[in-house]
């Protein structure tokens, strides 16, 4: 083996799978999931603390005046169950106010997920924590130790804007399962507003949002044995009115030809790759999305500016017409 072979990360099959089914679809995307890589995920740390990026802050002040009113209306001893262990400060802001029974962080990267639970539980040393890795876009089996505890899903950061609506139906519906009847799910959602302000949040003047956007041609250069010319692309933000959505692009600023794992591929200028979506929802859009996959609103927490929401959902019991 060459040494440049040997330093080059195993190549993820499904990463490749994706990359190169993308690149020659007749409109070119790669999932929005690639983009977090190690650099990828630390660039996106980096997107939520600026100021242009609203939606982490907001949050994490929601759940600072409002965890109290969430722990009043779940009761205590929950088990509480968050859908993609977060690193994030919010998880200590909601565990303060709610002193659940339990704490189950699910994700399917064992590595971060351990790390994340063993911070937390350092934090919390009386809290049980029970980390599940795993793959939370199907329905799973709780650990045994939370059976009978009533459940709380936490789904900050609004991360369910990152799906199209069917496929957060199929999560939503999946989080159901998962908690069963009678759970709650507390989850935050990024509300649409003025147009330039979505577009500062997601092309800052700094250029993080750019480098996080580029990262994903750096990952698939030294992950699939590609020559893509990074500086031959720029990254490029747009609201889309009809489907009341940020995306993200990355779009070649001249002709430009590659190889990828020995597949080459052609862009002329202007051609894009599409890299992520991310919806923002109205006051209707939230409810409407989350009654499709069988919860219901009990509790809406917004800003001052309704820039973002926090909601906390019940599971609607199955009923019969109308
Ligand atoms: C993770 N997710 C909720 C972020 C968002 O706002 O859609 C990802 C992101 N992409 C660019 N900036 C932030």
């Amino acid at each position: 083996m060459t040494d440049a072979a040997a330093a080059r990360p195993a190549v993820d099959p499904a990463f490749r799978a994706d990359v190169l089914a993308g690149l020659a679809a007749p409109i070119p995307a790669v999932p929005a999931r690639w983009l977090y890589d190690r650099r990828g995920s630390e660039l996106f740390e980096a997107i939520t603390r600026l100021p242009e990026y609203y939606p982490t802050r907001t949050e994490t002040a929601l759940l600072e005046r409002h965890a109290g009113e969430v722990a009043e209306r779940t009761g205590p001893g929950q088990a509480v169950v968050e859908f993609g262990s977060g690193s994030s400060a919010k998880t200590p802001i909601l565990l303060r106010a709610l002193r659940p029974a339990a704490y189950v962080p699910i994700d399917i990267s064992g590595e971060f997920l351990r790390e994340a639970a063993a911070a937390l539980q350092a934090g919390f040393p009386d809290l049980a924590v029970h980390p599940l890795e795993a793959d939370f876009m199907g329905a799973l089996a709780l650990p045994d130790a939370v059976a009978g505890l009533p459940r709380l899903g936490f789904f900050p950061g609004s991360t369910i804007g990152n799906l199209v609506a069917r496929t957060a139906v199929d999560l939503l519906r999946a989080m159901k399962e998962t908690l069963g009847e009678g759970s709650r799910l507390l989850i935050g959602m990024d509300r649409i507003k003025d147009v330039e302000a979505l577009l500062a949040a997601y092309d800052d003047p700094d250029g993080v949002t750019a480098a996080f956007n580029l990262n994903l041609l750096r990952r698939i250069n030294a992950e699939l044995d590609a020559d893509i010319p990074v500086e031959a692309f720029r990254h490029r933000a747009l609201w889309n009115e009809a489907m009341s959505r940020i995306e993200m692009h990355l779009e070649a600023v001249r002709d430009v030809a590659f190889s990828v794992a020995g597949r080459r591929f052609a862009f002329a200028a202007g051609a894009t790759i599409h890299t992520e979506n991310s919806h923002k929802y109205g006051y209707r859009d939230s409810r409407l999305l989350l009654r499709a996959a069988g919860w219901g609103v009990a509790a809406e927490w917004t800003d001052d500016k309704e820039w973002f929401s926090m909601l906390l959902a019940e599971a609607e019991p199955p009923r019969f017409a109308p």
